[in-house]
């Protein structure tokens, strides 16, 4: 049982480790941080002085704009949890400043960051010192009503909440919130269908199990301080042998592949389609390897982040959080809920890489 969690755990410790290389040493966004905080904490290593980075950095943010995308709040909340975490009173100035942010923001709904939220305001509703003004619980309370009523009317009739990735979040937001759902949220349902999604692959990659097994094991983000830490119990995890099927069939598959941009440099617009051919069951990213093999046009870039490969840039023009600029990748018109390394087209399938904004 607590293997599982460990295995989470630092799985998550080498993700935030990884990230630091990558970005150079002293670089980490404040989600990172406090990822980086909550792993160290329950792998039972001292977080040291990231803690106080951290919530040093949290006095100091503000939301990029008044009409901020929801999913640029995931990052704070995830810092809010790990403050609550250490130490709730003086984490209470951040937890209101953030909570009076949410309530003014208007944007559409994003299911992973409002379960984010739950957990970290979740955590302040509960540890709001003995004592304190009663405004700050009808504070917390009025934000995670609001956002329990969002979150419950992602819950799909076959259980899913959001999308099959949103709700291993969105699950154990539910689970520890303090407010009702509107909606009866039927969390066997969810389970069930969860497990069957397992069962057809779609969780192997290694992030997308790490935010789904907590609620599997009936554990949340609000469990990291409790977990035990005995010394000399830190036993290695036994890793499942590679059983990965050797590919049955060679035969190719045309994928229509479009990039579009116009959003950036009037001058630099471009709607440009080629048909690739490759082995069927490739994944995205060999088809984006094959359009750039063929023509200069569909050069790209890609970047590593903790879930694997994101698509930087496309014929030069380059993602930009400043500018919230990214590439999104489309089937036809519905957007990938899989990166390009996840991601396995099929025949005939129309996939757009559109330059936007989040
Ligand atoms: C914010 C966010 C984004 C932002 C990231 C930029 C930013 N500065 O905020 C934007 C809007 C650009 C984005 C893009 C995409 N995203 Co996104 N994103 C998220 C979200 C809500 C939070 C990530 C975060 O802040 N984590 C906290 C920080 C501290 O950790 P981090 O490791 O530094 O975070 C980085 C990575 O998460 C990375 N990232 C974000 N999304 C994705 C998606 C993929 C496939 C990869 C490889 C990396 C990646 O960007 C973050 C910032 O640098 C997660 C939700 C979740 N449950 O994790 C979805 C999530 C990770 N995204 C997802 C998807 C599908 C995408 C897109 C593929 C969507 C699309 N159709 O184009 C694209 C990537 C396309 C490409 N060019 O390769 C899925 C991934 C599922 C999967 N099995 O792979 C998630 C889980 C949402 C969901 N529930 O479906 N995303
Ligand atoms: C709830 O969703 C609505 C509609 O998307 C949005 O305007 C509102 O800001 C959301 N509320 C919270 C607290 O997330
Ligand atoms: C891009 O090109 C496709 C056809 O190749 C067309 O259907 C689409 O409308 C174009 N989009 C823009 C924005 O020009
Ligand atoms: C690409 O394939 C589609 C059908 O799959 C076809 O209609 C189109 O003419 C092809 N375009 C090129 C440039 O080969
Ligand atoms: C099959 O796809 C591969 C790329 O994966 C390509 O090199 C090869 O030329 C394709 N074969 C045919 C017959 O199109
Ligand atoms: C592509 O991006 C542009 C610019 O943001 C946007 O106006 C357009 O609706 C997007 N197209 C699709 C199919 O999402």
């Amino acid at each position: 049982m607590a293997w599982y969690i460990l295995y989470l755990l630092n799985l998550l410790w080498a993700v935030a480790g990884t990230s630091t290389q990558t970005q150079g040493s002293c670089y980490l966004t404040i989600g990172q941080l406090a990822l980086t905080v909550m792993a160290l904490t329950s792998s039972c290593r001292d977080p040291g002085n990231k803690v106080s980075i951290l919530h040093r950095q949290m006095e100091n943010w503000a939301p990029s704009s008044p009409n901020a995308q929801s999913s640029t709040f995931y990052g704070p909340s995830l810092a809010v949890l790990a403050l609550c975490q250490k130490n709730p009173e003086t984490t209470l100035p951040i937890a209101v400043r953030f909570a009076k942010i949410l309530l003014a923001n208007s944007s559409p709904f994003n299911t992973d960051t409002g379960a984010m939220v739950i957990l970290a305001l979740t955590c302040m509703y509960n540890k709001i010192p003995v004592g304190s003004e009663e405004g700050y619980r009808s504070l917390f309370g009025q934000v995670l009503e609001d956002v329990v009523e969002n979150i419950s009317m992602k819950i799909k009739d076959n259980g899913i909440i959001g999308d099959i990735y949103s709700t291993g979040l969105a699950m154990q937001a539910l689970s520890v919130t303090p407010k009702h759902p509107p909606k009866k949220w039927n969390c066997k349902k969810t389970m069930d269908t969860i497990l069957k999604e397992i069962e057809l692959g779609k969780f192997h990659n290694p992030m997308s199990i790490a935010q789904i097994l907590p609620s599997l094991k009936g554990k949340t983000y609000l469990d990291v301080p409790h977990v035990s830490c005995i010394p000399g119990h830190e036993g290695q995890p036994t890793l499942p042998s590679q059983t990965n099927p050797a590919p049955t069939s060679a035969s190719n598959i045309t994928i229509i592949y479009t990039i579009n941009n116009q959003l950036r440099g009037v001058e630099l617009h471009f709607n440009e389609t080629i048909n690739v051919s490759v082995k069927a069951g490739s994944v995205l990213l060999v088809v984006l390897e094959e359009a750039q093999r063929r023509s200069s046009m569909f050069k790209f870039e890609t970047t590593m982040t903790s879930w694997g490969l994101v698509v930087s840039s496309i014929n030069n023009i380059a993602e930009n959080v400043h500018h919230r600029t990214y590439w999104q990748f489309l089937s036809g018109k519905t957007p990938l809920n899989e990166g390009v390394a996840d991601y396995i087209p099929f025949n005939h399938e129309h996939i757009t890489a559109n330059f936007t904004q989040y």
